[in-house]
């Protein structure tokens, strides 16, 4: 029914730690799921508080004694770089490996490796011109702002995007000159030990990448309680994200953190609306609605609000369910039973709070796909905009649709949710869509598009969407401290203290 699944070469199933893969220091281990089969993909060392103990220590030593905190940008740049082609040589495997692991389809997978490998080329370039500024210029003395690397950091991501979430922290620490320790996700660790092995065929030194597989509650507790680490860059939902930033606040350690959010995709009567129909489609749909930045949440207004939804609603009945490596599948399975339970409960909890359910919201029939945790494409109407699922993070295929009446209504009820991670606007009018942008408190915000993001343009939320911004200029700042050096050229004497006032007056 699904096609053959692929055969990449599997990462070693171990930890990466000191430029060798090891077993866990109780040889613990977990299987890695299949989300699509229901099978067991691998069994993955299972680390603990003392692995990312000796991790940690790996990790230090390399910052404090090793070549690569000293390595000039032109040598960091040109290691990024390698990567990068090891990636693009490696395209298929890395690609298979997360749509086994994930769920997601091959293009999706495929089109994440291409942007990784892109990731790690921006920061290479990046690191080389962007080596700090000069403050003042005055005679004999220069003041420089420098940027020093922050250290050693932990990095957590999350199941969704597990190798385009670590790129986004590993290419901008490295070009920083940081030392790392990286926790990924306990559902996918796949793609995260396949790049320690591409990091390692790529040169970089032993004990400045580690990655430990294991709990959020045992590794990744303890690396962000561990005095030697200096900061912690976390992705993920965002009750964990405030537990991590409040073990972060007790040693007063660096944090930055993208917590996902409620994005509203907004369409106003001028809109074109064939293009905003796809759109409000591809916003919730991919990968089943699993990203942080799922415009989830239509707003349309009132003159079209009839129209769009029948356009829509024709569509999302036709999307195609099934294995990532069908090429004919749209959408694939979501990551785990517990996370399916939790979206159809929300799905439950919308029709309570008044919403109707339009389509979907149903495991499918088809039993070809009653091994993965298959959830249908789901159209909820009138959802009442101060229940909770208009303001939480619902993480699934199911489009929820608010009628306004206008703009100002759209962003009323826009600013209503405690998150402020991407927000859409629809409009023929470019005026409208700036004025939108000013009152929207959103990181990022589109105007006739949804999900574009590149490495140039910083990524990241308003509100409890998080603290910080990954990707740009920004993105590398977060693993960079500033030093102001001040140099004097010309030491003059000084009467301030210890000459009997002679000078004072
Ligand atoms: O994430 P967790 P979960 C949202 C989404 C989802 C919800 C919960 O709404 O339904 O979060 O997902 C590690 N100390 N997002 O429970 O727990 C964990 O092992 C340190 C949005 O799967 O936040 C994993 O590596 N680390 C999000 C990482 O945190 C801990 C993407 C993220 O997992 C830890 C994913 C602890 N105490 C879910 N506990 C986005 N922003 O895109 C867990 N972890």
């Amino acid at each position: 029914m699904h096609g053959r699944p692929p055969e990449p070469m599997f990462p070693t199933p171990e930890l990466f730690v000191d430029g060798a893969f090891v077993p866990s220091a109780d040889g613990a281990r977990r299987s890695v799921v299949c989300p699509t089969t229901g099978r067991t993909l691998a069994e993955v060392a299972e680390g603990g508080a003392a692995d990312a103990d000796r991790a940690v220590r790996a990790a230090r030593t390399a910052f404090d004694h090793g070549p690569w905190p000293r390595a000039t940008p032109r040598e960091r740049a040109a290691l990024l770089e390698r990567v990068a082609d090891l990636l693009e040589r490696d395209r298929e495997r890395f690609a298979a490996l997360e749509t086994l692991d994930t769920g997601k389809t091959l293009g999706e997978s495929r089109d994440d490796v291409t942007q990784v490998a892109d990731v790690f080329r921006y920061f290479a370039a990046l690191i080389r011109v962007d080596g700090g500024h000069v403050n003042r210029a005055e005679g004999a003395v220069l003041s420089l702002t420098l940027a020093r690397p922050a250290g050693v950091v932990a990095l957590i991501t999350p199941w969704n995007y597990p190798l385009l979430q670590a790129s986004w922290k590993v290419a901008p620490a490295l070009a920083a000159g940081c030392t790392f320790v990286l926790k990924p996700s306990e559902l996918t660790p796949l793609t995260t030990l396949a790049l320690a092995e591409t990091l390692a065929e790529a040169g970089l030194p032993s004990g400045v990448a580690n990655v430990v597989t294991g709990a959020g509650t045992s590794v990744g507790a303890a690396l962000v309680e561990d005095p030697r680490v200096e900061m912690v860059s976390f992705t993920g939902g965002l009750a964990t994200g405030r537990r991590v930033a409040q073990a972060a606040a007790q040693r007063a350690a660096k944090v930055a953190l993208e917590l996902g959010g409620k994005n509203p995709n907004i369409v106003l009567a001028d809109a074109d609306l064939d293009a905003a129909a796809d759109h409000a489609l591809e916003a919730v749909f991919f990968h089943a609605g699993q990203v942080c930045s799922a415009g989830s949440r239509l707003l349309v207004a009132d003159e079209v609000h009839d129209e769009l939804v029948e356009r829509i609603a024709g569509r999302v009945a036709a999307i195609r369910l099934g294995a990532g490596w069908d090429p004919a599948t749209e959408m694939g399975p979501l990551i785990s039973a517990e996370h399916r339970a939790k979206v159809e409960g929300y799905v439950r909890l919308a029709q309570e709070e008044g919403a109707e359910l339009r389509l979907g919201g149903r495991r499918p029939a088809d039993p070809g796909l009653g091994d993965g945790w298959y959830l249908e494409p789901t159209l909820l109407l009138g959802l009442p905009p101060d229940g909770r699922v208009a303001r939480e993070e619902v993480f699934g295929p199911v489009l929820t649709v608010e009628r306004v009446r206008d703009l100002d209504d759209a962003l009323a009820r826009a600013d209503a949710t405690d998150t402020g991670l991407a927000a859409g606007v629809w409009t023929r009018e470019l005026a409208t869509a700036l004025a939108a942008a000013e009152r929207l408190r959103f990181g990022t915000v589109w105007w006739n598009d949804f999900h574009p993001y590149f490495p140039e343009a910083p990524w990241g939320g308003f509100k409890t969407s998080g603290v910080g911004r990954e990707l740009g200029r920004a993105g590398l700042r977060e693993f960079q401290e500033e030093q102001h050096l001040y140099l004097n050229g010309r030491p003059g004497r000084s009467d301030a203290f210890g000459r009997g006032g002679a000078r004072r007056g």
